[in-house]
């Protein structure tokens, strides 16, 4: 199977190249990676199975003759912070919309199949004390830059699968954790800024709820999608992992050994979403899909031993995201 994995040198698209590789023998893998700040090679094996090419989704004449050469294209390349996309914009509109539309036509062109990548943060939030989750059926109500555009590309994969008969899936999946994550991040960057003796930042009273799943479910959910999901057919994945921030920020400096207030409250981030949420029992229930993460605060252990142990990863990284922080106050 030949596959073309955009976006496959950012956390998630790595993680996935990586399950992939190491699980099944009869795949071929083309990263397409235009390798932007959130990028980082390190982040993928020297495998003779796969090869990277330097590149924007978003140019056509690049983006064609790889999609031609795929069996299917799983789409991971984006633009993926929201505090990035609220002091510029520009980028996400270019590779998450423009990106997304190249993709298609390509994949309109030579009848290549295509996964789609997207994010629960399209429906909006939650209240706290709200008992609901996001389903396939509930309304889009992107907040910010980031999800206005993500919803964009569901969009527009929506109308190039019923339009032109385009063979896609689509998933939207709730906040990722794991190896191989940029330190801009909320997890990664509350982890490298104690690890370098300095306080955790919380946006306002940090009562905001994230869904927590580890990298690896999510991915090994895309391969339940490749293998039997149905055409056209959005699939949510998460695995029931809801805890808001400030028992994260605590339970990361309980297991580093640092006082339980030892963080900072910052400037909350503009239109922060509250809650989310996500309802993924269509996936579980007609795919057979289960997490094997279940256990948050040991998942969050092993993320906080990897940061410690791969500190040349993430060294190079972090002073650019924390300048990039100060210039907002958060
Ligand atoms: P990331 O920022 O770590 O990686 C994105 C990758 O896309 C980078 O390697 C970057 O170089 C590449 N890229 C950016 N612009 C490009 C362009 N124009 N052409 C080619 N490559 C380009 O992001 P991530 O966290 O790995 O997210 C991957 C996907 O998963 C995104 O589509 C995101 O919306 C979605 N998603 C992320 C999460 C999460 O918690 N991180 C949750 C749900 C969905
Ligand atoms: O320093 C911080 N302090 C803080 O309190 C940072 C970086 C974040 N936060 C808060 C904001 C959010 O409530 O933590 C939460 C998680 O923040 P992010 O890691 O920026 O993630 P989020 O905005 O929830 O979006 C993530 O999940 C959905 C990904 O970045 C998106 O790509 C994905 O679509």
């Amino acid at each position: 199977m030949r596959i073309l994995v955009t976006g496959g040198a950012g956390f998630i698209g790595a993680n996935f190249v990586r399950l992939t590789l190491a699980e099944r023998a009869d795949a071929v893998v083309t990263v397409l990676d235009a390798l932007t700040y959130a990028a980082n090679r390190d982040s993928l094996p020297e495998d003779a199975r796969l090869t990277l090419v330097v590149g924007d989704v978003a140019d056509a004449d690049t983006v064609d003759p790889l999609v031609a050469d795929a069996d299917v294209v799983v789409h991971f390349a984006a633009e993926s912070h929201n505090d990035n996309s609220l002091d510029d914009p520009m980028p996400f509109v270019h590779t998450n919309v423009v990106g997304t539309f190249t993709l298609l036509e390509a994949c309109r062109r030579h009848g290549t199949r295509l996964h789609h990548i997207s994010t629960d943060e399209v429906y909006g939030d939650l209240e706290l004390d709200d008992t609901a989750k996001f389903t396939a059926d509930t309304p889009y109500r992107p907040s910010s830059p980031y999800s206005a555009t993500k919803a964009s590309s569901d969009m527009l994969v929506r109308a190039w699968a019923r339009s032109f008969g385009v063979e896609a899936t689509l998933s939207n999946c709730s906040n990722n954790y794991g190896p191989y994550q940029h330190v801009e991040k909320f997890i990664p960057r509350q982890i490298t800024q104690v690890i370098d003796g300095a306080r955790p930042r919380l946006y306002g009273a940090g009562l905001n709820v994230r869904d927590w799943i580890h990298v690896d479910d999510h991915n090994r959910a895309v391969w339940t999608i490749l293998e039997r999901g149905v055409a056209g057919r959005t699939y949510l994945i998460g695995a029931d992992g809801e805890v808001d921030n400030r028992t994260v920020v605590e339970t990361l400096l309980e297991i580093m050994g640092q006082p339980a207030g030892a963080y900072d409250h910052v400037p909350d981030r503009p239109g922060h979403d509250m809650r989310y949420a996500i309802d993924a029992s269509a996936l579980r229930e007609e795919l057979g899909w289960e997490p094997r993460y279940r256990d948050f605060r040991a998942g969050l252990e092993a993320t906080v031993q990897w940061y410690q142990e791969h500190e040349s990863w993430w060294r190079p990284l972090k002073a650019a995201a924390e300048q990039r922080y100060a210039r907002s106050g958060r």
